[in-house]
């Protein structure tokens, strides 16, 4: 099952222009509205994560049975803590011990929010780093970092988790302060076993073996959750599986392999794009879709096989067993699965022929912009 992200289906951008798109949600319940359509036609997205304050409502309780009475749930509470002018030189790692005070209270108060929704995950991204060496020391700022950490760890209920997600560069450029899934691993082993990884696929360096990471957090109980998108080169938040299907496959086989599909070991598997050129409905179903092979794929891969020939030293009889996975068409076996649910067997042309998407043109003006890329 996959989550989809309440700020793909507002307007987005580059910083050079937002493209404002027709019928795009103007408050979170037109979002969530749009996201249960992904859903009714994929039969595979049934939460939808929100992005705070960018989804700020009065009432979170009433938020919640809106989606549910359009059957689908709220999802990982998003924490934002850098749009804000008072986090230029950080967050929770500012030097200024009034401003950590402001981003630590916003974290418990995306807490409070789940209590409200319900929901499970609250995720973690900071923007924190600095530009030029010697601006700040970077040991202390993994000091305040873990202080913050610690404080809404102990925050959380019973069966609530913090996702700490990790980001190469940018905003900052010189340091980020979680800037590796190594980084982001010491601080959720020093944390305890609420706390986990999120694994967001465009924050690597070019040419970084994802998957070798999720082998080892998954080896460790540590991988929480995806935010998945992909990229040519930096953080594009292109649809998942675009630029690089092979790369998703291999991501998936890991995941299949160290058990990360079974429910016990809670993996949350999120979507986290814009669609800046393209329809935003369309293009989330498209990337569920994505997902979906990829995952049907690395489930074809015949482990008995493949075991065989690596224990076997069988180099190419080893990558013959993946690749004959990977270049099956699974896309019959997807039509029938969703038949087999009475779901269209072709979900985008579903979509387009059931004529929501004239509905909200007509209705919706004057959309909102994601919050992203302004
Ligand atoms: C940061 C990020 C993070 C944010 C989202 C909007 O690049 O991946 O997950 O919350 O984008
Ligand atoms: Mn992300
Ligand atoms: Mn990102």
């Amino acid at each position: 099952m996959i989550e989809t992200p309440s700020w793909a289906y507002g307007n987005s951008g580059t910083r050079f222009k937002v493209f404002a798109q027709r019928g795009v949600p103007r408050d979170p319940y037109e979002k969530i509205a749009d996201a249960a359509q992904v859903h009714a036609f994929t039969g595979a997205a049934p939460t939808v994560a929100l992005h705070i304050p960018w989804d700020k409502v009065d009432d979170y309780a009433a938020l919640a049975e809106y989606a549910r009475s359009l059957g689908v749930g709220l999802g990982a509470i998003n924490a934002n803590v850098f749009q804000d002018d008072d986090y230029m030189l950080g967050s929770v790692t500012n030097p200024d011990p009034g401003v950590r005070r402001k981003a630590t209270d916003h974290l418990l108060e995306c807490v409070d929010i789940m209590d409200a929704t319900g929901s499970r995950d609250l995720k973690l991204w900071f923007s924190d780093g600095t530009n030029y060496p010697g601006q700040d020391d970077i040991r202390t700022r993994q000091d305040r970092l873990a202080d913050a950490l610690a404080e809404v760890y102990e925050r959380l209920g019973q069966h609530q988790r913090m996702l700490l997600e990790y980001k190469l560069f940018e905003p900052s450029f010189y340091t980020m302060d979680v800037p590796d899934w190594g980084t982001s691993f010491a601080h959720c082993v020093a944390l305890g076993p609420k706390a986990v990884v999120c694994v967001d696929t465009g924050h690597h360096a070019p040419g970084t073996n994802i998957e070798f990471i999720v082998a080892m957090l998954l080896r460790a109980g540590k991988l929480g959750a995806f935010d998945f998108n992909s990229r040519f080169y930096a953080d594009d938040d292109l649809m998942v599986g675009s630029a690089d299907p092979f790369q998703l496959f291999r991501i998936m086989h890991e995941v299949v392999r160290g058990g990360g599909l079974d429910p016990a070991t809670a993996v949350a598997f999120m979507l986290d794009q814009c669609h800046n050129i393209e329809p935003k409905i369309q293009g989330q179903i498209r990337s569920v879709m994505n997902v979906q092979e990829a995952t049907a794929k690395a489930l074809l891969v015949d482990a008995p096989a493949l075991k065989a020939a690596q224990d076997a030293g069988d180099v190419l009889g080893a990558n013959a067993v993946l690749m004959d996975a990977y270049n099956t068409d699974v896309r019959p076996l997807l039509v029938q699965w969703r038949e087999d649910k009475g779901l269209a067997g072709d979900p985008i042309a579903a979509y387009k022929a059931s004529g929501y998407f004239e509905k909200i043109v007509a209705e919706r003006v004057g959309g909102t912009q994601a919050g992203w890329g302004a």
